[in-house]
């Protein structure tokens, strides 16, 4: 099955894996993110097989989402997929020392721009009575760390959100589907420490972790399954990671 694919955060990680797969096995692309160079630079490399639009998107931009989804080309506007990808994980501190704007930050993105795009794109899929909204949640929202804070609560909300999404929906084809990863290596430290390359190699030091090539071959399953099969959530670690024990503060020690 192919289709018309919509992906945010598609300029690198995730985003831009699923842009390369999902060109690969013909769908047509809607690719947007903040950074317009490399949209473009994706856009030459993938329109030599399959038709791309591109967006140079804020998703925390109200307006802008509306009005980029509500003028997207004829030739674009049923959207079959939306890849709510876009989003970020800001610092590693507790709560009581993080920098406010992180955490507004994070919630704009992960929250807010997630609805944003989700909000334009479904009444079109319900007319239609096809589509599918694949969200990129996180073990992070199931799964408390230290400095994990308000990172792991909007994660939180992707989850419950996309199965409240699946209770609205019932009744009609369009599927919605939360997936989370774990350690994966992608752009993603390096923009929580802020650009500091050195800490964001150690997360992955000695470790074998989830590559974007990964999680875009599981997405293109779960995107090309048969209708009437959905798949709630997909929680997805590489093999080199588990969970801990209970972390117990003992006084004295
Ligand atoms: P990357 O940093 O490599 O990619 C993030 C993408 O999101 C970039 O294309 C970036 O593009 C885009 N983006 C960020 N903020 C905005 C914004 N305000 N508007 C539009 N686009 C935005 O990280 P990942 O590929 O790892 O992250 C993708 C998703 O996966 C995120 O939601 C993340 O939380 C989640 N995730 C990541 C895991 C990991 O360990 N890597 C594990 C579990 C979940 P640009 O800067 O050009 O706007
Ligand atoms: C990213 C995975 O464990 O760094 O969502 O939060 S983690």
């Amino acid at each position: 099955m192919e289709g018309i694919a919509f992906i945010t955060g598609a300029t690198s990680g995730f985003g831009e894996s699923c842009a390369r797969l999902f060109a690969k096995k013909g769908w047509k692309l809607i690719l947007a993110a903040r950074r317009r160079k490399r949209l473009e630079e994706l856009k030459n490399e993938l329109e030599k097989i399959t038709p791309v639009h591109t967006i140079a998107l804020d998703v925390r931009d109200r307006a802008g989402v509306e009005k980029e989804i509500s003028n997207l080309p004829e030739s674009f506007r049923d959207v079959d997929l939306l890849v709510n990808n876009a989003g970020l994980a800001l610092g590693l501190e507790p709560a009581w020392a993080v920098d406010m704007d992180d955490w507004e930050t994070m919630v704009d993105t992960n929250i807010r721009g997630l609805l944003y795009c989700t909000r334009a794109l479904l009444p079109g899929m319900v007319a239609r009575n096809r589509g599918h909204i694949i969200n990129i949640g996180s073990v992070a929202g199931t799964y408390p760390y230290p400095g994990g804070n308000v990172y792991g609560g909007t994660k939180a909300f992707v989850k419950q959100f996309s199965r409240n999404l699946r209770c609205d929906l019932l009744g009609t084809q369009v599927r919605v589907t939360n997936i989370e990863p774990g350690l994966a290596e992608t752009e993603f430290s390096i923009v929580r420490f802020k650009g500091d390359k050195e800490k964001a190699d150690q997360v992955y030091r000695g470790t074998q972790p989830i590559r974007p090539d990964d999680i875009a071959a599981i997405l293109y399953w779960v995107a090309t399954l048969p209708v009437h099969i959905n798949i709630n959530s997909m929680e997805i670690m590489p093999t080199c990671q588990a969970w801990g024990p209970f972390a117990i503060h003992r006084e004295n020690e």
